[in-house]
């Protein structure tokens, strides 16, 4: 179990992210990888794109409900949703997961953004909201890993406005602020979680290498904040808490493999 600790929470409070090296095996980072492989698997189902500000495609698999699958059983991981409860200091209910496919040499970027610049629009009272970013290949400055400014999360709600199919922060804004905090440049390894605030501002750039820069994100909404406009709406239940070999159970069998 990786639980974090009081130390953890100071932290976090402090700078509005936390990472937790290797939260995932190697085993269960594999499965979620078949799983965006297989045609037939909710990450084509749900595929998307989303114009960056330069027109490149930013592709992203969405949904608002846990299924039989996979993703369900990484979003209601007892490492994901203890973790998120901690930080949070209140029990949380799913929001919503994303798979960030971030391909080799055409992956567009994310514009500098807080999540709650997207939330704030669909209702939610309070930012109390929060994410977790899971690695699934390494990310890199290279193929456009996540950037983000520390202790940014205490400026409170920024301006956002449409950029490309994207909703970005005010630039004249950020760049007069972004010389009061340190960018930190977010590489990661496979299986490592970056638990993030809903108001921290961050970024990342287009994939320009050969290797791809998959990631799962996983976004939860505190119980005692209200969503007062039915649009992407919330669940009010508490986020299920599944067992510690959830994952695994989605392995594929040796025969459905191949091998
Ligand atoms: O995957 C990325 O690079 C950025 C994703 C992001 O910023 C978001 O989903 O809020």
């Amino acid at each position: 179990m990786k639980y974090l600790s009081e130390e953890d929470v100071v932290n976090y409070k402090r700078d509005g992210f936390i990472f937790v090296k290797d939260l995932f095996s190697p085993e269960e980072v594999q499965i979620m990888l078949e799983d965006i492989e297989n045609e037939g698997g909710a990450v084509n189902h749900y595929l998307n794109a989303r114009l960056d500000g330069s027109g490149r495609r930013a592709k992203i698999s969405i949904w608002h409900s846990l299924n039989n699958d996979v993703w369900a059983a990484a979003s209601t991981h007892p490492r994901i949703v203890n973790n998120i409860r901690i930080l949070q200091g209140e029990d949380v209910a799913f929001f919503h997961g994303k798979v960030m496919l971030k391909e080799a040499q055409s992956g567009g970027a994310w514009e500098w953004h807080q999540d709650y610049g997207y939330w704030y629009d669909q209702g939610f009272v309070f930012p109390r909201m929060m994410s977790a970013f899971v690695a699934l290949d390494p990310a890199t400055a290279e193929n456009g890993c996540l950037r983000v400014l520390k202790g940014s999360h205490k400026l409170g709600r920024l301006t956002h406005g449409a950029v490309g199919d994207q909703t970005g922060a005010d630039m004249e804004r950020l760049n007069q602020i972004s010389q009061y905090f340190e960018e930190v440049t977010c590489e990661m390894t496979p299986g490592t979680v970056l638990f993030f605030d809903s108001l921290l501002l961050h970024t990342s750039a287009p994939n320009n290498s050969d290797y791809h820069r998959r990631s799962f994100i996983i976004c939860f909404n505190a119980l005692s904040n209200p969503q007062f406009r039915k649009k992407k709406l919330c669940s009010l239940d508490p986020c299920p808490v599944g067992t510690e070999d959830s994952i695994l159970k989605f392995a594929l069998q040796p025969e459905v493999a191949g091998v």
